[in-house]
């Protein structure tokens, strides 16, 4: 921290995505209205804050040196008042949401959550957290779960993200680290095949690590449906139907083989199962594969050629293959390209996944997920369970056994869910078939919402809790990379809101357990290292001390004195035998293909100036101009034959559901499909439309594939409308519409549930 006259200026980093961008933050006191400058508070009365906060560079930090996109530049934003909760809400017996004390409304959760549990058994009471938590608040909510409610279900939205990528990383690996080396790495390979991923708009300032590459001579493949910004700057564009990754994959590992391109030396001495992998892929010859996917024999074998004439080269995959009922076997398929030759287990080489949550991968490493526990320990182990049992105090045998999956868990809910606690996550918006959703939740006997701001969740909930922000409290994130750094507090927590740990904390005490739920982030981050120690993810040898003076550690790190490790499998394998596994899948079509009714694929993703289910960024007006609402990408060969013209409403319609949105004619997409967003609510919900097939395995729904017909409507009806929590005085209560939520000061809410 540095300070200046008047001004501090705190090392932190970006409340968003996954690369976790270093910056500083500079406030600066009584230099006129601040962001929680309200005139009803004495000025410098302890917790006001007459400060203005703005976002600086902070070059010194190595993933993004500087370099910040627009939600990061704005994200000081959300922090203001009247954008954001600052009081709990709770519902009345007239349906009314209505601000209350703290007391009263933690009084209402540990009663509405033990009622639940007393009337239909403790596993009644689900948890559903968030890959954007930081690791204390995901440990801590996976043992608040394990420890208090005792309950076997709770799980989170990283389920809906990376979990394909991660389980079929840990069978080939033997572990599950999103990318093996740390991102320089990317600038300084052969040649990189960037699988569904468009890390122009998700992931901005990693952008120079390709562009880097590809200058020093590297090639740049991208497989996409669109020619997007990312694909619009690769060597080699391949252009798969929509849920083919898996065949198109194959059709490499064949050409791959056929050319005499195995590394047979390193196949021999690093891998098992390749046996099976060639006999899968022989059965995908080029010619089948260009009918299945749509892509050129011709572009495939450019794209071998440019992957095995690099003496080091990578693959790397994003949703696109990942989001898929298939998203494991395909993850599997591309890591057999890379085991096959010989790219992996090496310097500059290997398989990767580009995780997208802020805290995507610590999210997933400390207890948040169904089947696991800290350190990347799973729940069914009885010696994961005994040590785990034993840090935190309690008997093994006390502990549950694995819970539903989000999905699973969310469409239980009013059955066999009858309460549910979501922290930091936003399922109305998010979730596919997203409706149906949204009509569990409101079948709920009981549903209490932490959040930040009055989510489209939040705003069917009987109790809202305000959490404090990245800004205003401690905690640690694990990037991308694998790389454990330190958001630093730059503020003080406003008044009316409470952090998440406090909550955690003051509803274990009144459910009757006082102890070991500790408020300060870095003595629940001391408890999470001995929690993950021996585990896979050992965070045993990581401080915050160290964090700052190391510019983040990497794990494993099992003792203080370990330095970390930055590059995984350049020995062996985390496998037992220190060998990497072949997967050798088969491919299989998306759970839904067009037929005559719906004769269109629908695939959903993201734009620059968004984030997620937008519960932040469309509070925030800058990002709202450049990103004004939903929108139907096509291609203008379609929208002739549709007789639809750019800005015209289209309906997308699929089995579940409709979804209504402008026309955006487009040549970089495919004619057979259709692009939307997911980041709105209201009549543009994308999720309305989306197929919840999940993945046998990793139980990741199919976002990126389904089924639709496209007509031309007569308008595009308000976004304003869930068909609930109308706000009862004028107030825009759960901050739909495209230009930002406003405040919650009064009443909100009628009660749709
Ligand atoms: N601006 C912005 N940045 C973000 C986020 C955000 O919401 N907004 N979210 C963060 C998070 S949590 C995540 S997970 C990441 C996601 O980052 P990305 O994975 O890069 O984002 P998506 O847009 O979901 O999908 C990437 C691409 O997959 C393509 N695609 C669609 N279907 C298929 C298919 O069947 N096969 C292939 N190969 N490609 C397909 C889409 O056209 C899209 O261009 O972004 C992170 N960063
Ligand atoms: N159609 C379609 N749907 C998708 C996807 C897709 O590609 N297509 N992608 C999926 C993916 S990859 C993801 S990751 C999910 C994400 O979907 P969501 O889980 O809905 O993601 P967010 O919008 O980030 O929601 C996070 C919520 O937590 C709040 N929040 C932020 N920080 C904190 C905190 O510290 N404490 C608390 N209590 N709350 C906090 C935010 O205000 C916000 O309301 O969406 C999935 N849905
Ligand atoms: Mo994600």
């Amino acid at each position: 921290m540095t300070t200046h006259a008047g001004t501090t200026t705190t090392d932190t980093h970006c409340p968003y995505c996954s690369l976790q961008c270093g910056m500083g933050l500079r406030a600066e006191r009584g230099s006129g209205p601040g962001i929680d400058s309200d005139a009803s508070k004495d000025p410098g009365a302890p917790g006001d804050r007459d400060v203005s906060v703005e976002v600086v560079e902070r070059p010194g930090f190595p993933v993004n040196r500087g370099a910040l996109c627009g939600k990061g530049q704005s994200a000081a934003e959300v922090l203001r008042r009247g954008v954001r909760l600052t009081a709990p809400l709770v519902r009345g017996v007239d349906g009314v949401l209505r601000e209350a004390g703290w007391d009263d409304a933690l009084d209402r959760v540990a009663a509405g959550l033990a009622a639940a549990g007393r009337a239909y058994g403790r596993d009644a009471v689900g948890v559903f957290g968030g890959g954007g938590l930081t690791n204390e608040k995901a440990y801590l909510l996976g043992k608040f779960a394990r420890v208090v409610l005792r309950t076997a279900n709770i799980d989170y939205n990283g389920r809906f993200c990376m979990s394909s990528a991660a389980a079929a990383g840990k069978a080939a690996f033997g572990v599950d680290r999103g990318l093996p080396f740390p991102m320089e790495d990317i600038a300084r390979t052969g040649c990189v095949i960037l699988v569904g991923a468009n890390p122009a708009d998700t992931m901005p300032p990693a952008l120079r690590y390709f562009t880097d590459m590809r200058a020093a001579g590297g090639r740049l493949v991208v497989v996409d449906p669109r020619r997007t910004r990312t694909a619009a700057q690769a060597d080699l564009h391949l252009q798969p139907v929509p849920g083919t990754d898996l065949a198109l994959a194959l059709g490499l590992l064949h050409l791959l083989i056929a050319d005499g391109h195995v590394d047979e030396e390193f196949v021999a001495a690093r891998t098992v199962g390749f046996d099976a992998a060639r006999a899968t892929a022989m059965a995908h010859w080029p010619e089948r594969v260009e009918r299945i996917t749509g892509v050129p024999v011709e572009a495939m074998r450019e794209a071998i050629r440019m992957f095995v004439s690099a003496p080091a080269a990578m693959v790397l995959t994003a949703r696109g293959p990942e989001q898929q009922s298939k998203g494991v076997d395909t993850v599997g398929a591309w890591i057999d390209l890379c085991l096959a030759a010989g790219k992996a287990g090496r310097p500059l080489s290997g398989y990767g996944c580009l995780t997208g949550q802020g805290n995507g991968q610590g999210g997933r490493e400390h207890g948040q997920k169904a089947d696991q526990l800290p350190g990347y320990r799973m729940i069914t182990d009885p010696a994961a369970r005994a040590h785990v049992a034993e840090v935190w105090g309690v008997d093994a045998d006390s502990l549950p056994g694995p819970g539903r999956s989000a999905y699973e868990l969310l469409i239980s809910c009013g059955e066999e869910i009858r309460a549910l606690f979501v922290m930091g996550s936003n399922p109305v918006v998010s979730a596919p078939n997203a409706a149906h959703v949204q009509t569990r939740l409101a079948a709920l006997d009981f549903l209490v919402v932490a959040d930040v701001v009055l989510s489209e969740t939040a705003a069917l909930a009987d109790v809202v809790l305000p959490s404090a922000q990245w800004a205003e409290e401690n905690g640690t994130m694990t990037n991308l990379e694998g790389r454990v750094i330190l958001r630093q507090a730059a503020l003080p927590v406003p008044d009316g809101v409470r952090t998440d740990l406090f909550t955690l904390n003051a509803l274990a005490r009144r459910l009757g357990v006082e102890r070991g739920f500790a408020t300060d982030a870095e003595e629940v981050f001391d408890e999470l290292r001995r929690a993950s120690a021996g585990g896979a993810a050992d965070y045993a040898g990581i401080t915050y001390d160290r964090i700052r003076a190391e510019d983040g550690v990497f794990w494993p790190c099992p003792d203080v004195a370990h330095p970390g490790t930055p590059r995984l499998f350049l020995d062996r394998f985390a496998t037992p035998d220190g060998r990497a596994r072949f997967a050798a899948p088969t491919h299989r079509a998306a759970a839904e293909e067009p037929d005559a009714e719906y004769p269109l694929y629908l695939t959903t993703g993201r734009v620059l100036s968004q984030y997620q289910s937008g519960a932040q960024t469309r509070r925030v007006p800058t990002l709202n101009r450049a990103a004004s609402g939903p929108f139907v990408e096509l291609h203008p060969d379609l929208a002739e034959r549709m007789g639809v013209g750019e800005g015209d409403p289209v309906a997308v319609t699929s089995r579940r559901g409709r979804a209504v949105a402008p026309a955006r004619l487009s040549r970089e997409i495919r004619p057979d499909t259709v692009f939307m967003p997911f980041h709105w609510a209201g009549e543009g919900r994308a999720n309305s439309v989306t197929n919840a097939a999940l993945d046998p395995v990793s139980r990741m729904p199919e976002f990126k594939v389904c089924a639709v017909r496209l007509e031309r409507v007569a308008k595009v009806e308000s976004a304003a409308g869930e068909g609930r929590a109308i706000a009862s005085d004028g107030v825009d209560g759960a901050g739909f519409g495209f230009g930002g939520g406003a405040g919650v000061d009064a009443a909100v809410g009628v009660g749709g549930r």
